[in-house]
């Protein structure tokens, strides 16, 4: 079931036209209400009747993460505080937290957009769905809620955490659908195996997950332990949370709601746009939000993206899986490193789990180091040593064929790593860079 039909299966013409429209009215709003816009604008030569289609969006200045906290709290905001309905927050590593607030409009449209996620996945009005993204602060829980209550779906908003509930109340309730991020997924597997419950009898047939990196070999992993389809759903809380983009069950590329959510890919050092199917930053314009609407912003995220049409009939571009991040890309003496490549790696061997953590450390004036903790099965763990060293040599050799760079691999038995309820923990950089 296509939510929007009128929208999501649009001919490009006429979406083109739609853009086009709503990027001139946007830029006029922006221009008046905020005055951090407008000067941002001033500085760049380009005034708002410079904008008169989609095309012109290049002369825009990019907006950036650092305009979100130069500005905190309400700087970059376009209505007064009074007509927020509602705030979030998402907490970073360093200097202030970013805080985005939505108009009651603002919240219509993010039902809008994860009602249509949902379908997109294969949800229909009459499901149950188990929501175990964090409700709070974090835009994951509550996102999800307003797309299912808009559907009209029987909402169980579990939040995160509290496995045993959590697999109580799938068991007692029988929902279709779960929302969650992939490692909470499977760290619910452990868990339910543990209580004797087997995943595979599980009412859950639909997963919504996101809010983290997972790979292809990750999916294939929990489609397998839980005996369900395991789509992916993007989304970021300076553009709304989740419910930029959704995969269908076809799985070849997630569905970008590109009429609100206007997509560029460029280079990241240039800022020129890349040729269509290249790997690039995506960069989004919210094309009607009222709270706070962003010009051309950088998420920092790298995909590549397709404008052919899906066999599911949605006409809106799709884009890969995220494949790193611009800043997340961790460099190891010189190396590029993407925790998603030692990933994929650590799905292919036997005996591994997808649960794993690299360490970076750096002792005065020597290389770099990466230790690579993994964790294994039980059964190997108990094995005699000589099978352990063989593995261990195994997957340092893989490792280090991709990587290029000398790495220590560390066996470790089953749940000694962290789990988290929300987003993984995948590196501890030690080094104080
Ligand atoms: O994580 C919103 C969200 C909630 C998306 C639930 C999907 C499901 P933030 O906390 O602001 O918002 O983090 C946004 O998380 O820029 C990506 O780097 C990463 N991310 C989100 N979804 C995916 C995904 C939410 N499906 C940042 N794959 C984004 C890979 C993802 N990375």
């Amino acid at each position: 079931m296509i939510w929007n039909e009128k929208i999501e299966t649009m001919p490009l013409a006429d979406l083109k036209n739609l853009q086009s429209e709503r990027l001139v009215k946007l830029v006029n709003y922006v221009y008046q209400r905020c005055p951090v816009y407008k000067q941002k604008f001033d500085q760049a030569g380009v005034q708002p009747s410079n904008i008169k289609t989609i095309d012109d969006i290049v002369k825009l200045p990019f907006t950036t993460k650092h305009d979100m906290r130069d500005y905190y709290p309400f700087g970059l905001f376009s209505v007064p505080r009074t007509e927020l309905a509602e705030i979030h927050v998402s907490s970073g590593t360093t200097g202030n937290p970013t805080l985005v607030g939505y108009t009651h409009d603002d919240i219509k449209l993010w039902g809008e957009v994860m009602a249509r996620a949902f379908c997109c996945a294969g949800a229909v009005p009459d499901d149950t769905i188990q929501i175990a993204y964090g409700y709070g602060l974090f835009t994951g829980g509550l996102g999800a809620h307003y797309g299912a209550l808009e559907m009209g779906m029987t909402i169980i908003p579990t939040s995160s955490g509290q496995t045993k509930r959590q697999l109580k109340i799938m068991q007692d309730f029988k929902p279709r659908i779960l929302a969650c991020t992939p490692s909470y997924c499977l760290y619910m597997a452990d868990e339910a195996r543990d209580i004797g419950i087997d995943p595979r009898s599980s009412s859950w047939k639909i997963g919504v997950f996101g809010a983290e990196p997972w790979s292809e070999s990750m999916r294939g992993e929990i489609e397998a332990t839980w005996n369900m389809l395991a789509t992916d759903i993007y989304g970021l809380s300076e553009i709304i949370g989740p419910g930029v983009s959704q995969e269908c069950h076809l799985k070849t590329g997630l569905h970008l709601f590109s009429d609100v959510f206007y997509p560029e890919i460029i280079d990241p050092d240039t800022g020129k746009p890349v040729a269509e199917g290249q790997d690039g930053e995506l960069v989004i314009t919210t094309l009607t939000k009222q709270g706070i609407p962003l010009i051309r912003y950088r998420t920092r995220d790298i995909v590549s993206m397709t404008s052919q049409p899906c066999k599911c009939g949605r006409t809106s571009p799709r884009t890969s899986k995220i494949k790193g991040r611009t800043d997340d890309m961790i460099v190891v003496r010189g190396i590029n490193v993407f925790p998603s490549q030692i990933e994929h790696i650590l799905l292919g061997i036997d005996g591994t789990h997808p649960h794993y953590q690299l360490i970076i450390d750096r002792q005065a004036h020597k290389l770099d180091e990466v230790e690579i903790m993994v964790e294994v099965d039980e059964k190997l763990f108990s094995d005699e040593i000589k099978q352990m060293h063989s593995l261990e040599q195994k997957i340092k050799k893989e490792i280090e064929a991709v990587l290029s760079i000398g790495v220590t691999v560390k066996l470790v038995e089953p749940k000694t790593i962290a789990r988290s309820e929300g987003k993984a923990k995948r590196v501890i950089d030690k080094r104080s860079l």
